[in-house]
């Protein structure tokens, strides 16, 4: 009995483990098919996605994130219909996209195709690029691609984030670029010095007024000054008062614009553009809060300069209203941002220097004081205020001239441009010229039939466009 009940115990434990070894067998062939079919899936069809983040930096409490995707067709035909579909955080919103439709559902980021790449040809790819908004480091968790309605899985684990692509308070910015090579400005003596104490010449163009030129606030844009024009700063202008077309909405353009000028490694002048209103202080506290915002968002950055009033000009005086609206200003951006240089206007349209050199303001570091001119109406009177300015050591920068007349239209004058460029870079001292636009009148750099944003031929450029040219790559 004792024998028989032994042999059934063994029978059935044997039996257990044939059965446990035939389950687990099972098991391990299922997790292996659906492994193989998701790689077969993107194998057969012979497209590949390959996403990588390139650059990160700061945008207010998120992290920006620019992706790059590369749709890869390495198989015998064109492919069309496309779409994928990310997985992307709770948190992720989208900032801007290029050479795709981007849209945002419930942690889904669905990108279809323009309609100029709905095809990746055979043996081909489509780059699409965006930029993400996130708290998180990366917002991109895996991907879904379909081809003609049907569904191709992707890559469903997180992709390590590189060493080097840890989140920075500042843009990542490419070797050989303005910023790269001259780092933080600061102000020594009468001039602006870079980070190793080496004059610096601001050599840059100035938007119109982005209420009405908002098209010129564009990457391509700055880049073909950059690279065609030797432009290493760009002004953004935005007049300050209601009656020019100042709302808060075009806070969002500066900001686009800093975005833009920092990729490319530029220095950024934020202008609150004081012009109609003469007096700064009729806007004060619109500019206060302005100020705040901006410095609130760009204190890491080391290419930002703020210049707080553009022209005061009317029945103000330096020392009743200027002085007092500037020395509040200053600690409204010292507050928060220590070290930015800080442009004041000056009065009379920014040329009575010569006043202001007799009573500058104490106590603030890095501060410069505008002079503009427009060459064909200010010629050697006002450089006798340039000079008298310069004598009683205070610093300077032509944050706006033009070579028209102070109307910003009428004639060129190329010969006294020529001296006033001349005289300025041997005081070290450095420029920004108005305008970046089409509009008809002479202080545009393009003319009024040129509706390109980049890549100019020399035939688009106004006069003064043509020589501007000229002028700032003979530096
Ligand atoms: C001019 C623009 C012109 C616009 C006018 C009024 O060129 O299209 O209609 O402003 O908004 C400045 C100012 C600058 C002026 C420029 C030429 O800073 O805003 O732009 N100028 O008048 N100071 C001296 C000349």
């Amino acid at each position: 009995m004792k024998k028989k009940i032994i042999i059934v115990l063994s029978i059935l434990i044997i039996i257990s483990i044939i059965i446990g070894i035939i389950i687990f067998a099972i098991n391990k062939k299922d997790v292996k098919t659906v492994d193989n079919s998701e790689e077969i899936a993107e194998e057969k069809l012979g497209v590949r996605v390959d996403y990588t983040i390139d650059q990160t930096w700061q945008d207010g409490e998120n992290n920006a994130l620019k992706y790059s995707v590369k749709l890869i067709n390495e198989s015998e035909e064109n492919k069309e219909n496309w779409k994928i579909v990310f997985n992307v955080n709770k948190t992720t919103q989208i900032s801007q996209g290029w050479n795709g439709k981007l849209e945002l559902n419930e942690s889904k980021l669905e990108i279809t195709p323009e309609s100029y790449n709905n095809i990746i040809p055979k043996d081909g790819q489509i780059d699409i690029g965006f930029i993400l908004l996130d708290k998180e480091i990366e917002s991109i968790k895996g991907y879904i691609l379909y081809i003609d309605g049907k569904e191709y899985k992707g890559e469903e684990k997180i992709k390590e984030v590189e060493e080097n692509k840890e989140i920075a308070n500042v843009p990542q910015i490419s070797e050989g670029t303005p910023v790269s090579i001259h780092g933080n400005l600061s102000v020594k003596g009468t001039n602006i010095v870079d980070k190793d104490g080496n004059t610096f010449i601001i050599q840059g163009v100035s938007t119109h007024g982005i209420a009405w030129f908002p098209q010129y606030v564009n990457e391509d844009t700055f880049k073909t000054l950059r690279d065609n024009f030797n432009v290493n700063t760009i002004r953004l202008a935005m007049y300050s008062d209601s009656s020019a077309g100042y709302n808060k909405d075009l806070h969002e353009i500066v900001s686009k614009g800093v975005e833009y000028a920092s990729n490319l490694g530029m220095y950024v002048i934020i202008d609150w553009h004081v012009l109609p209103e003469g007096n700064p202080n009729k806007n004060k506290q619109n500019a206060i809060e302005f100020f705040e915002e901006m410095t609130n968002k760009y204190k890491d950055y080391n290419n930002i300069i703020y210049e707080i009033c553009n022209e005061p000009n009317g029945n103000v005086t330096w020392e009743k209203d200027i002085k007092p609206y500037a020395k509040e200003l200053i600690s409204t951006i010292r507050n928060i941002d220590k070290d930015s240089i800080i442009i004041v206007g000056t009065p009379t349209w920014s040329q009575d220097v010569d006043i202001v050199s007799k009573s500058p303001i104490e106590d603030a570091n890095n501060i410069v004081y505008a002079l503009h001119y427009y060459a064909a109406t200010h010629k050697q009177d006002l450089r006798n205020k340039l000079k008298t300015a310069l004598n009683n050591n205070l610093p300077i920068l032509v944050s706006e001239f033009g070579i028209t007349d102070a109307s910003g239209n009428g004639t060129v004058d190329k010969n006294e441009a020529d001296i006033w460029i001349q005289t300025l870079r041997e005081n070290g001292i450095g420029y920004v010229c108005w305008n970046l636009s089409n509009k008809n009148e002479t202080s545009s750099l393009l003319k009024s039939t040129t509706t390109k944003l980049s890549d100019w031929t020399e035939d688009e450029l106004s006069e003064e466009g043509k020589w501007l040219k000229e002028t700032y790559n003979k530096n």
